[in-house]
This record gives C-alpha cells, structure tokens and sequence, in this order.
C-alpha cells in the first residue's frame, strides 16, 4: 500500500476513534477523590473534632451525605488504596500488605482510571501513589494520563528528592500539600471542556511531621508538640481542599462533578505504627488494626442536585465509591465488589448497599453482619509493647450499643459467633494467598524504601 494511502486510512481510522470517544464521554460527570492519609476518625469537624478547624471538609460534609460507617477496605495504605483503586477487595488479586522493592498493584487487576479511560475521560492522579515504583507499575501505566507526585507511601513534605510529574524528576521548594492542592487546581482548569477523573492522594497528615511555620502559629493552644503540628498539617490539606472545591465554582463544574472524600486507614495510635498524635474517640484501636479504629473512616459523597445532603449511617465501604463512579460515567462495571451507593441515597432504593462487609489483614480478620461484628485483632492493641503480636480472638461486639467495642459478647451469644465466623471462612475461600507479606521491619512506606530504584541499604525502623 502505498503512504499516501495509508495516512489518509490512518486519518480516517483516528477521526472516527475521536468522535466516537467524544461521542461517549459528552454529558457525563466530573469524577474528583479526595483522599486523606492517616487522618483520626474523629478529627474533622464533621465527626466532632474540637482542637482543629477543617471548615472546607465540613462543608464538603454539609453540601453531601456523611456517612457515619464508612468503611476503608484494609487497616493500612497501600492495600486501601489498591482496593479503592480497584473496586474490589484487595486480598481477590494478593495485594493485602503494603509493597516494597518490586512489587505492587498487580498488574492483571484494571484500575478505576483504566476502566474511565476506556469511555472518554482524561484522568490524573495528583500525590501519593504507593502501588508500585517499577516502570509497568507506575501511575502512567495504570490508567492514568497525568501524574504529579511521588511513587512511594510517605514523602518529606519539603524535599523534592523523588518527585515526579510524568516519569521525570521536579525540583521545588513548595510544601508539599500546598503542591498538591495547587496541581489538583491547574487540571480542573485544564480540562474543564471534558470529562476528567482526578484522583487527589495526599500523603497529610501521614509522618513525617512537617508543618509550615505560619499555620504551626495558629495552633499554639495545642501544647502537645505532635498533636499540634498534626493540627497545622490537617489545616494545610483542609485549606487546599478548599481551594480544589473553589475551583469547581469558578469553573461552573460543580455540578457536574461527583466528590468523593475518605481517609485510607484510620488514625496510628498503636506503637509500631506511624504514631502522628491522631485522634479516632470514640473506636478503639486504629492503624494496623481490624478493630473499628483502623478501617472506620471519615467518609463523604457530595454531588450538587444529584444527591441530597443528609447523614447516612448503614454500612458502606471505599469499594462502593468507585463502583458509583463508574456506574455514573457509563464505565464496565464488571468484577466488582462495590455497589452503587446513589439509588441509596437518593431513596430509589429503599434497602440497603450491604448486609454484610468483610476484612482480612494476615492473621487479623473481621467481619460486621448488620450491627454485630467478629474480630479478631492484634494483641499489641491492648498491650501497646510495640510490635506486631499474634492475633487474638475471636471477639465479638454489638456495635449499635458498643461502638467502642468494649463488651465482648462471644460467651453469650456463641450462635452468632458460629454464623459470623461460618460467613467469614466462605468469604475467605474465594481469596488468594498474599502475592507477599508485610516484612518484619514493614515500614509502612518509609521513603527511603520505596524511593524508586534505590536499594533498602539497611533495616528500617518500623515506626518512621
Ligand atoms: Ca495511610
């Protein structure tokens, strides 16, 4: 065949792909997560937090619906976001600690970026990825056409050693959530005459503890050094959450964008973890554990005239949001665990998202069936010595009553550990075997770690 001929085939080829992408993308929603790291349950307004003000994410909150069981698929980050990412329950495809050297999300498993992507949508990820540093791993090769921000599970938020827009390096001297918050601004702007999904992953108010001198003044009263430089750190992410939402405004976009706000496990309080002086009253434990402190999260879906502002307290997990999404951008929804969440919403659908959620972490497992809750946990919860101990239990709570989980019911109610645990060990069949497991030093995404192709020169501590 001779080039002419072949330029204008290719020609005609890309102008009908155009049009049919545009043709299928016209009229569909904005699709915006937001996404918090190693937030305390209960320290945003919304949810009653006292000693820090986070005016934008309780407007947020008030424009949309909180959910008051809101559930985050796995106790720690890269797992959570794997499974937010995904759709479904991360332990399906092996991915239930977090990465180091060369693994990752794997690679057989499509991402909520890939399946946009499919029907029009430009799609970015703003901040932390932790889901794989190799090449084929990287953000670009899951879907996603921008990227800005780094690959591992918590960065300095000054240094810009392993930043990246693309796959190249980025020098800079801005704090690193007000970065994000001004990236997250310039896409919205750049895309307004087209669908997009943005997924913003700020690594705040994960440690290391770094603040900006002028928000560190705001919070003088708070005498606990840690706890107020957690207050100045939450302040930045609430600041620059608000002016992504101004952006929407400016831009005539709100309206036509589905928000989407979650913390990816709960607040560090247990020695071993990434201790940051977070508060998550009234649950008990937090990160790195399957009690209600590790995976019950600040939770908010907000869609301007699409759905009524309100407080919704069945259960609900990030599966569900993702799933949403996709069934409102007309994207494949097949393979998921997640269900749409708006005809609960909106009232179309009188009953509710799930009778049932379910949770594995190693040798930790839970599982919530309507108010009752089987768990079983580690040990280093209640003793706080330090390090990961064996778990123990099972335990089992009434949550409506008890959502402290303070009063085992497992000797009175035997019955119903016998149907919980029955529903549990079904569940778990229909998963794999961890691709790998949490390394003894597992450092949760110490930078050094996963900074791309440096090699772990020496043991890492394991609270960083
Ligand atoms: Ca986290």
């Amino acid at each position: 065949m001779r080039p002419l001929k072949i330029a204008i085939l290719l020609t005609v080829a890309c102008v009908a792909t155009c049009a049919s992408t545009q043709a299928a993308s016209k009229g569909k929603p904005n699709i915006l997560f937001i996404v918090g790291d190693d937030m305390g349950y209960s320290d945003v307004g919304f949810n009653g937090c006292k000693d820090i003000p986070t005016p934008n994410l309780d407007a947020l909150a008030k424009s949309g619906v909180r959910f008051t069981s809101g559930y985050v698929s796995a106790p720690y980050c890269s797992p959570s976001r794997s499974g937010m990412l995904t759709g479904r329950y991360q332990q399906r495809y092996g991915h239930e600690f977090n990465p180091t050297g060369t693994q990752g999300l794997p690679t057989n498993q499509v991402t909520i970026a890939n399946r946009l992507k499919n029907v029009g949508y430009h799609t970015g990820l703003v901040g932390k990825w932790h889901e794989g540093s190799e090449p084929h791993m990287q953000p670009q090769a899951r879907g996603f056409d921008d990227f800005f921000g780094f690959l591992g599970g918590s960065h300095s938020y000054f240094k810009y050693n392993g930043m990246l827009r693309g796959t190249q390096p980025v020098s800079g001297e801005e704090y690193f959530t007000d970065a994000f918050g001004r990236e997250a601004c310039s896409y919205i702007e750049n895309n307004k005459d087209k669908p997009w999904f943005l997924y913003l992953a700020f690594n705040a108010v994960h440690t290391p503890m770094d603040a900006t001198d002028d928000r560190l003044k705001k919070f003088t009263s708070i005498e606990d050094k840690k706890r107020r430089t957690y207050a100045a750190m939450m302040y930045a992410m609430d600041e620059n959450i608000g002016r992504v939402l101004n952006k929407l405004e400016e831009t005539g976009q709100t309206e036509n964008t589905y928000v989407i706000f979650f913390s990816d496990n709960g607040g560090p309080v247990m020695p071993s973890t990434t201790m940051n002086a977070s508060h998550n009253t009234p649950l008990r434990g937090g990160k790195r554990t399957t009690l209600e402190g590790g995976i019950r999260v600040p939770f908010v879906v907000s869609w301007k005239n699409h759905i009524k502002p309100g407080v919704y307290n069945n259960m609900a997990i990030t599966l569900d949001m993702t799933a949403t999404a996709l069934d409102i951008a007309g994207a494949e929804t097949k393979n998921l665990d997640g269900v749409n969440l708006l005809p609960y919403l909106t009232g179309d659908n009188r009953g509710i998202p799930h009778g049932i959620l379910f949770w594995r972490f190693g040798d930790q497992m839970a599982i919530r069936l309507g108010d009752y809750k089987l768990v079983r946990y580690d040990e280093n919860a209640d003793t706080l010595v330090g390090k990961k101990l064996p778990a123990i239990g099972p335990f089992l709570y009434n949550l409506k009553d008890d959502i402290g989980e303070t009063k085992d019911l497992s000797k009175k109610m035997p019955g119903k550990v016998k149907e919980l645990q029955t529903k549990w060990d079904e569940w778990n069949k229909t998963l794999m075997k961890p691709l790998w497991w949490a390394g003894p030093g597992d450092s949760d995404g110490d930078p050094k770690q996963t900074q791309p192709k440096k090699k772990k020169k020496k043991k890492e501590p394991s609270d960083v």
